[in-house]
């Protein structure tokens, strides 16, 4: 039989213009792409230092169709809870008010601004992409560069010892009504996400897996699908927390070896067998916890889980949730 092909729901509108300032294969600038789709015209971002800083181009220009404030470093919630206040006050409905960060800016100086927004449950939308490190300043590690990472201040023998700090936990132990991972290797899921969140009140926060080819010392063709690789080696999860209830959107049949993932990247070039094996451990550890509160916290919720008796196995039995594959 024939075989009929995938109707794709990405929307055509493009409210990014070429000649933006990215490098080559930016996960950042296509996260922002397909954000946008999903945000439309009636958006207005404030970022803080970091790459997008530069890509959106310099003032006067700019290569996004919506008002964007360039705002300090550590200001990212903080500015947008002000917009969000300031739109109340004069009686402005229905414009997106998103704080767009990178994984430094929120994970380690801005996680303040962030966690006191989120306690009030203000009305913004917080994405951060996740580049893993300061790719802005010279790839220096943040809070969210993983174990195992070269940076320039995790070098080689020197690589960084600590794991990746949970910034999804943080904000859902915050109790807002929505929490959600993304994969800019995804452009449906991602989209479909930002649509939801963005018509959810309260404070909502998606963390999307952003590759940086130069940062993550990898040729820009890649940028794709290291990303993709990210997901299905169960190293990124796809994952969204509404109300504390958590669901696993994405369950590979098959997981690809975490070792797929590393070696198409320099910042990993320096593992050896045996801390490849200990990082496959640590994703599986982290994946059985996940599967875990998902069960659990939708049997609290009295919810029922997608597909329960289908449920994923190691050797690579039928996927659960949607989007297996
Ligand atoms: C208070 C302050 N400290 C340091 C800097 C320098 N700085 C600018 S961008 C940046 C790195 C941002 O990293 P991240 O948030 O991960 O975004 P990325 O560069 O990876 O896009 C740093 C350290 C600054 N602008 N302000
Ligand atoms: S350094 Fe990385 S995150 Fe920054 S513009 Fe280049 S590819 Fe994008
Ligand atoms: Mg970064």
């Amino acid at each position: 039989m024939a075989e009929v092909p995938k109707k794709l729901t990405i929307p055509a509108e493009e409210y990014i213009c070429s000649g933006h300032l990215a490098c080559q294969g930016c996960g950042a600038a296509l996260a922002m792409r397909y954000a946008l789709k999903a945000l439309g015209p009636n958006t207005v971002y404030t970022v803080p230092a970091c790459c997008w800083s530069v890509i959106d181009g310099p003032f006067p220009y700019t290569t996004l169709g919506v008002p964007l404030f360039h705002i300090a470093f550590e200001a990212a919630a903080a500015s947008a809870c002000g917009l969000s206040a300031g739109l109340e006050m004069v009686g402005k409905k229905g414009v997106n008010v998103v704080a767009w960060a990178g994984d430094g800016g929120t994970a380690d100086i801005g996680i303040q601004a962030l966690s006191g927004a989120a306690e009030r449950n203000d009305n913004i939308l917080y994405i951060c992409y996740d580049n893993e490190a300061y790719m802005n300043t010279g790839v220096q590690r943040s809070s969210s560069t993983p174990w195992g990472a070269w940076t320039t201040t995790t070098p080689a023998r020197h690589f960084k010892k600590r794991p990746k700090k949970n910034l999804v936990d943080i904000m859902v132990a915050h109790q807002i009504p929505y929490v959600a991972t993304a994969a800019m290797a995804f452009p449906e899921d991602l989209i479909r996400k930002v649509s939801k969140a963005k018509d959810i009140e309260g404070t909502k926060y998606i963390q999307i897996f952003a590759s940086c080819p130069p940062g993550w010392r990898m040729a820009p063709e890649y940028a794709v699908k290291a990303v993709r690789l990210a997901v299905n080696t169960r190293i990124w999860p796809q994952l969204e927390v509404e109300h504390g209830v958590y669901t696993i959107n994405r369950k590979p049949r098959k997981y690809t070896p975490v070792a797929e993932y590393l070696k198409l990247q320099g910042r990993f070039a320096h593992l050896t067998e045996e801390q490849i094996e200990q990082m496959q451990e640590m994703v599986e550890r982290e994946w059985d916890r996940l599967l875990f509160l998902e069960k659990s916290t939708h049997e609290m919720a009295g919810l029922p889980l997608a597909g329960e008796k289908a449920a994923a196995s190691k050797e690579g039995g039928a996927g659960a949730a949607a989007g297996q594959g």
